[in-house]
């Protein structure tokens, strides 16, 4: 077992240099620039990552239906939930340092009801509690044990949310971790080569924005978070404001990576004050990731943070620190389409 030493210069070390020694800029500050994916007609719901494109079409056989926003972005999420391959969300995901799969998620409806729950544990499906949340309590945000007993109270079925994987990865961390967290871990390699964060195999969290047939907008968001964690730490996605942030007037925001970056900054609900005064969900993203490199420019070089907007009329932007952030988009001329999202560095994971 750890000792309190390493448990104090641990938490010291990680909390002055949020850096991550394997990952290395390789070409520094050269921007990588796609063109943004215009506005659409219809409905169009969009996701975080190449694994977006099941969540996507999950979500889809609602809103292609005619269906409600919020009820799509509250489908689609789960399918990552459910997905035990998927080590960054719901089962399968990755635990803390002392070996719990703690989770967190988010939904917003775009009249501005909302619901979240951080640091759930034992349930699949942490999406569904949030929505229970935002419906049937008078609270927006339900935390650790007490987030467990409203799932039960509820009526949510409780399981083991540690695979043997996910178990594994974490015997295999803490052999060469000495019991300290650090940023990005979950898009390191604890087994084999897993290549770039988003891959088949090496996934992130899921942020989902959608818009329906009415023009109703709605997001979700849900994650175990940074792997190997202290435990009890909430990440951005629980919060809204920052991993989601969602307004019937002007469009959403999602993000993925290092959460404590997007807290700092209140990074969704600067993407969408940004597009209400009348920047592109491009500009937005941009503007909003262009900020946290700006007040840790050292520290940026190896962090990871992607944003994600969908405006009100179905317009896409998308904009990350490093290279490497993917977001699929589904709407009804296509239901499988991923983007590459332009970056600040073009960055190797490996
Ligand atoms: C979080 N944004 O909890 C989420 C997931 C993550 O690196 O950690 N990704 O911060």
């Amino acid at each position: 077992m750890p000792t309190r030493r390493d448990f104090l210069k641990g938490t010291l070390m990680t909390a002055g240099a949020l850096a991550v020694p394997s990952i290395k800029a390789t070409a520094a500050a050269e921007p990588v620039q796609r063109a943004a994916v215009p506005a659409h007609a219809g409905a169009r719901v969009v996701s975080t990552w190449d694994f977006g494109v099941p969540a996507n079409r999950a979500a889809w056989a609602l809103l292609g239906d005619g269906g409600k926003a919020l009820d799509a972005v509250e489908a689609g999420v789960q399918i990552p939930e459910a997905d035990r391959a998927n080590h960054s969300v719901g089962l399968g995901g990755y635990p803390d340092r002392d070996g719990h799969v703690t989770l967190d998620a988010s939904i917003m409806d775009g009249d501005g009801r909302c619901g979240a729950v951080a640091c759930i544990e034992r349930i699949v499906h942490p999406i569904r509690v949030a929505r229970r949340v935002m419906e049937v309590t008078p609270h927006v945000l339900l935390v650790g044990e007490g987030a467990l007993q409203f799932a039960r109270e509820q009526g949510f079925h409780e399981q083991d949310l540690l695979t043997p994987e996910a178990e594994k990865a974490w015997h295999a961390w803490r052999k060469e971790a000495k019991y300290r967290p650090v940023p990005n871990s979950e898009n390191r390699d604890y087994h084999q080569s897993l290549g770039l964060p988003g891959g088949k195999h090496n996934h992130d969290t899921i942020g989902m924005l959608a818009v329906d047939r009415n023009g109703h907008l709605a997001g979700a968001c849900t994650t175990s978070g940074m792997a190997w964690k202290l435990h009890g730490r909430v990440g951005d996605s629980p919060i809204i404001g920052a991993g989601l942030y969602v307004d019937g007037d002007v469009g959403g925001a999602t993000s993925t990576g290092v959460g404590e970056e997007v807290i700092r900054n209140a990074g969704s609900f600067l993407v969408v004050e940004l597009m209400r005064q009348g920047r592109s969900p491009q500009e937005a993203c941009e503007e909003a990731v262009r900020r946290i490199v700006k007040k840790r420019p050292d520290g940026a070089k190896e962090l990871q943070v992607g944003f994600l907007a969908l405006r009100r009329d179905g317009a896409v932007g998308a904009f990350a620190i490093q290279h490497g952030f993917t977001y699929a988009v589904c709407d009804g001329d296509s239901q499988d389409r991923v983007f590459g999202s332009p970056s600040v560095y073009r960055t190797s994971f490996n």
